[in-house]
């Protein structure tokens, strides 16, 4: 195996809450068993090539300050194979199952789109070489229609049709390449998909172009056989001041509009729902309810910062809410939880890095066993059982059957002469319950 500068760490092992190690899991327990399954296989974790391969620690007001052997001169190809030595060693010692790609992560772009392809598709045969080499496997691929200036007036949204073709283009070989490298998934986060200025913009056209597109990736999919799920992931804002996939609920109406959502998923982004004014748990709960839950982008923001600033999650509170209604909802399945976070730009060191994903995946796993135990010890569940039971009523039921109309509900409610009374929302009674499990040491 290549050198690379992550090749002289161990493997981080999991060593329990009392470990004194820096390097160790504490609640992270790869293999233990919770409800019927190993923890692993309920997160699937996985490592973001773009932050912690090919991101330069760069801000709005300063340039690169992560120096890494692969951003140096040289042959565009060797520098893209001497990264992905690095990205698999990473893997290793972080010890995370799986890991996400875009394919301007793994491949330099060339003058033509041919030259392009013919560059990615190098990338591609090395990738696979390195994932019979190392047990990380692919959660998703993805294809990056944003940075490069030709997307600056969007991707599939784009009003001039060659940028469209180009898309389509990018996103057949993406799609073609995540199925050859076994992914479970192919996301579409559509970052220049809106607009910066409403006056420049055919909305209508736009969103037209758009649920085109989509049809023409579900059309594919089928097409090639793809077993993996599409996913779209929603952002409010940022780069654009509009993003049209703005949260779940206007990706479902999306869905609905071009009769898609029984095709497509979501992918939500923990930071891109407190944008869009929600919590994460909000996006998760109302996307199982839709039937549309996919897979997690795991991070956060900076609460005195408004942009996106995709740091690596550290909150309990959220995430175990998140964690409650992921498995209310059956799970991730063939999702999993992505780390969409990067490290400070201080924070240049590799070791850096891996402190930041032994971080993350020990405080989504201490979340996840905790909203188990939530689960297990019932008295949340039941006291929003007991908040519903009225509806448990034969005649309540009939209602939401569609078996009544408006007046025969009215006739109902004058012969049982109805009088509702006022009902505590017991809201600090359940936020002390939660308290005290969130917070207990004992999983
Ligand atoms: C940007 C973002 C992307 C997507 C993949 O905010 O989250 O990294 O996850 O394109
Ligand atoms: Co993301």
């Amino acid at each position: 195996m290549a050198d690379t500068i992550f090749s002289s760490f161990e493997t981080v092992k999991y060593e329990g809450p009392s470990s004194e190690k820096a390097l160790a899991y504490r609640w992270y327990d790869a293999d233990r068993v919770v409800l019927g399954k190993p923890l692993k296989d309920h997160l699937r974790f996985a490592v973001a090539y773009w932050h912690s391969l090919a991101m330069q620690g760069g801000d709005p007001f300063g340039g690169p300050t992560i120096q890494r052997p692969w951003f140096a001169a040289g042959d565009p190809i060797a520098q893209a194979k001497v990264k992905a030595d690095a990205a698999f060693e990473l893997f290793r010692v972080v010890g995370l199952p799986f890991f996400c790609f875009h394919d301007a992560d793994i491949a330099p772009g060339g003058e033509t789109l041919a030259e392009t392809l013919k560059n990615f598709h190098i990338m591609v045969d090395y990738l696979e070489e390195k994932l019979s080499k190392y047990s990380t496997k692919l959660l998703w691929g993805t294809a990056n229609l944003f940075s490069h200036p030709r997307f600056m007036a969007g991707a599939s949204t784009n009003p001039d049709p060659e940028v469209f073709a180009w898309c389509a283009a990018t996103v057949k070989n993406c799609m073609d390449a995540t199925k050859r490298l076994g992914g479970s998934n192919y996301v579409l986060w559509g970052g220049r998909e809106g607009y910066e200025t409403l006056l420049n913009t055919n909305m209508k056209q736009e969103l037209d172009q758009m649920g085109r597109f989509l049809t023409l990736v579900v059309e594919y999919k089928h097409k090639i056989g793809f077993d993996g799920q599409i996913l779209i992931e929603p952002k409010p804002k940022e780069p654009t001041a509009h993003q049209y996939d703005f949260d779940v609920a206007t990706v479902y109406g999306f869905l609905k509009r071009y009769g898609l959502e029984k095709e497509v998923k979501v992918n939500i982004e923990a930071n891109h729902a407190l944008l869009a004014g929600h919590t994460f748990e909000h996006e998760i709960a109302l996307a199982a309810a839709h039937g549309i839950l996919g897979s997690l982008d795991v991070n956060r923001g900076d609460a005195l910062l408004g942009w996106d600033t995709d740091q690596f999650p550290n909150e309990l509170w959220s995430l175990t809410l998140s964690m409650y209604h992921v498995i209310k909802a059956g799970g991730l399945k063939q999702g999993g939880c992505n780390f969409d976070a990067k490290v400070r730009r201080q924070s240049f060191t590799p070791e850096d890095l891996i402190h930041a994903h032994v971080g993350g995946a020990d405080i989504c796993a201490r979340a996840f066993l905790t909203a188990a135990k939530l689960i297990e010890d019932g008295r949340y569940d039941a006291i929003l059982e007991q908040r519903y039971a009225g509806w448990k009523s034969p005649e309540a039921a009939a209602i939401l059957e569609g078996k009544v109309s408006l007046d025969q509900i009215e006739a109902m409610a004058l012969k049982n002469g109805i009088n509702p009374q006022p009902r505590s929302g017991k809201q600090e009674q359940i936020e002390n319950l939660l308290a005290r499990l969130i917070y207990s040491d004992t999983l």
